[in-house]
């Protein structure tokens, strides 16, 4: 459980008059949902799965039928998870201001489901499809299959519509989000390890325009040195943090 968190008088005051405000968001956002992290400790997916194996084109190319499963059961187990309170503070936070843009790393669909209207997915989004050649597909028509179909317009293998190692993430979604990043006078990461580039750049991009850095995590992370911590589950901290800014209860 987080501790009731200090905030400091400047932090509150930056968010409180902020131009623009940006929440970046990774798997730590989800986590109390239930959504397993990448990296933390015992609990995160790269500790069970290998990375190379499971979230790169080349395992798919080796093996295509398990990390299609692999995909498939993940979005199985997301179907019965919700939203948690860190995704719903964010998305009343772009409501209330409407200066607000949330970039996730996360391909969960989950601040969309919690009501967030502007998204920017830097990594892509699990319930939408593509083949290897990048043709569209419809999900409704492949995403309860045992085994990754062939795409009807080019017969190549189709695959989640997420980005894995080594590949380049949506030029227009990370033009925006390095635009968002550039202009804005708060930059808030929530649960990101800040582990994984070109996503990881996003906060020197807003730090080079004098933004302040903050970041919500209950573990060090490699943004430690750069940002002012608050150091507890998203779930927790954003609500003390709307009560702080707004002077009302987030309920
Ligand atoms: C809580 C919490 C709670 C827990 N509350 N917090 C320098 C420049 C450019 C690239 C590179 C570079 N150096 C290396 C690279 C290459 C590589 C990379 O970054 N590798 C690193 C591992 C070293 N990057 C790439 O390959 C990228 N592509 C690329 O570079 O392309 C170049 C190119 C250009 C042109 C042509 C061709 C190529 C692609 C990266 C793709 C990442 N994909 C994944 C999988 C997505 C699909 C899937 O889900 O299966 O994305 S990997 C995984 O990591 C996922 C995440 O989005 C990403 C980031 O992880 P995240 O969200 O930070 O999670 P965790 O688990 O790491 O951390 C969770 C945090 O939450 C922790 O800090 C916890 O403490 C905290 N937490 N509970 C708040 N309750």
């Amino acid at each position: 459980m987080t501790d009731v968190v200090a905030f400091d008088d400047v932090l509150i005051k930056a968010l409180r008059e902020a131009k623009n405000v940006v929440f970046f968001t990774g798997a730590g956002a989800s986590a109390e949902s239930g959504i397993p992290t990448f990296r933390s400790g015992a609990d995160g997916l790269w500790g069970d799965f290998d990375m190379e194996d499971y979230a790169t084109s080349e395992g798919f190319t080796r093996n295509p039928k398990k990390v299609w499963q692999w995909y498939r059961d993940r979005r199985q187990d997301m179907a019965d998870l919700q939203p948690n309170t860190a995704h719903n503070v964010i998305a009343r936070w772009q409501k209330k201001a409407s200066n607000v843009t949330v970039i996730t790393q996360n391909i969960d669909n989950f601040h969309q489901d919690a009501g967030s209207d502007h998204v920017i997915e830097l990594h892509g989004n699990i319930h939408q499809f593509k083949c290897l050649n990048d043709h569209p597909v419809v999900a409704s028509s492949v995403n309860t299959l045992d085994e990754p179909p062939l795409c009807e317009i080019c017969g190549s293998l189709v695959r989640p519509d997420v980005v894995w190692f080594n590949e380049p993430l949506p030029q227009e979604a990370f033009e925006h989000a390095e635009m968002f990043s550039r202009e804005s006078s708060v930059f808030v990461a929530v649960g990101c390890s800040m582990d994984v580039y070109p996503a990881a750049f996003l906060p020197a991009f807003a730090a080079s325009s004098g933004a302040y850095l903050i970041q919500i995590n209950p573990e060090v992370s490699a943004f430690d040195k750069y940002a002012h911590t608050l150091r507890g589950k998203a779930g927790e901290v954003l609500p003390q943090l709307w009560l702080a800014v707004w002077g009302e209860v987030f309920s």
